[in-house]
């Protein structure tokens, strides 16, 4: 569906419909996390009963948005004529499996969101652009034309969620993903009282001295294969226990890694737990996404992720012989 038929369909749905249902993909992020509460707010300024439901509740690297008491992490009652707000994912399975009943009870679903490949979901309207930035870029070009009608209080705390996470998902716009447009809805919202120095410090200047120590055992890790081209650096849960951190602080250290200097493929593996592995895949140019589908996970071109429960010997020599 383009913008304005979107749009035009949102808003009868808004007309019709009492309670909606904003969530976003598990182990969720600022642009998930920062479309969803944008949302919430439009949402309540028409009245409506709206609930936020994730898998987990927002990292505490968001926690500067002040949302985290307003995410419930359980579906409990589930009216069937609530409407369902998928923001930031396009396939059933990336809610996370508890969840996943949110997405099949043959509620009204609305997608919005900016990756690649939407899964076909039945009783779904879908405002997909994968040109945009992130979500919070899509949902601002859906508000835009309200968001000059509501109180300052209200405008402040939109823009504010939304430019966290168009910089989360640019990397504060250095990722190719920035287009004009992505520059050009950041003046607005800065304009509306987005604080891009507070963002930016919350996003990405955020982290503890233990998290800091935590981050160099890791770096201290890598190892390089195929000739320098593939490097891989993991978390283990020696490492976590030792540092009396939660595995999500490591949510970020897959981005400290840079595939640039003639590294081609950046792997870092987390140890979820008994041979169970979180790994996320970076590149400047190969395709890792093709390579975290192998092992059942997705994500972009250039950056990927999946899951695996196997012996960690054995995921090295599969993921290095795949990126041969
Ligand atoms: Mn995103």
């Amino acid at each position: 569906m383009n913008l304005n038929e979107f749009k035009e369909t949102l808003s009868k749905l808004i007309g019709s419909h009492e309670t909606f249902i904003l969530t976003t993909h598990e182990n969720s992020d600022g642009d998930g996390v920062g479309a969803e509460y944008a949302l919430y707010l439009y949402l309540e300024m028409f009245g409506k009963n709206v609930r936020m439901i994730n898998n987990e509740k927002p990292s505490s690297q968001c926690e500067f948005l002040h949302i985290g008491s307003k995410v419930h992490t359980s579906i409990e009652t589930l009216d069937k004529n609530a409407i369902i707000i998928m923001l930031d994912f396009n396939e059933i399975n990336r809610i996370g499996k508890r969840l996943i009943p949110l997405l099949t009870s043959g509620n009204q679903i609305v997608r919005i969101d900016h990756h690649k490949k939407p899964e076909p979901i039945s009783i779904c309207i879908s405002y997909i652009d994968d040109t945009a930035s992130s979500t919070c870029e899509l949902v601002f070009n859906i508000i835009e034309d309200d968001l000059p009608h509501f109180p300052e209080d209200v405008q402040k705390k939109i823009a504010l969620a939304l430019y966290s996470g168009i910089i989360f998902d640019t990397n504060n716009f250095a990722n190719k993903n920035v287009s004009p447009r992505t520059f050009e809805v950041c003046a607005h919202l800065n304009a509306y009282g987005a604080d891009n120095h507070l963002a930016y410090k919350k996003l990405f200047e955020n982290r503890k001295t233990k998290e800091l120590q935590l981050l160099g055992l890791t770096l201290s890790s890598i190892e390089e294969f195929h000739n320098g081209k593939v490097v891989m650096y993991s978390t283990t849960q020696k490492m976590l226990q030792d540092s009396g951190l939660p595995i999500e602080v490591t949510e970020g250290f897959s981005k400290d890694v840079k595939p640039t200097n003639g590294r081609e493929v950046v792997v870092y593996i987390r140890e979820a737990g008994k041979d169970i592995y979180r790994v996320s895949l970076r590149s400047s140019y190969r395709n890792v996404q093709k390579i975290a589908e192998y092992f059942d996970g997705g994500g972009h071109v250039l950056a990927s992720g999946f899951r695996a429960k196997m012996k960690l010997a054995d995921l090295k020599s599969k993921l290095l012989s795949l990126l041969k």
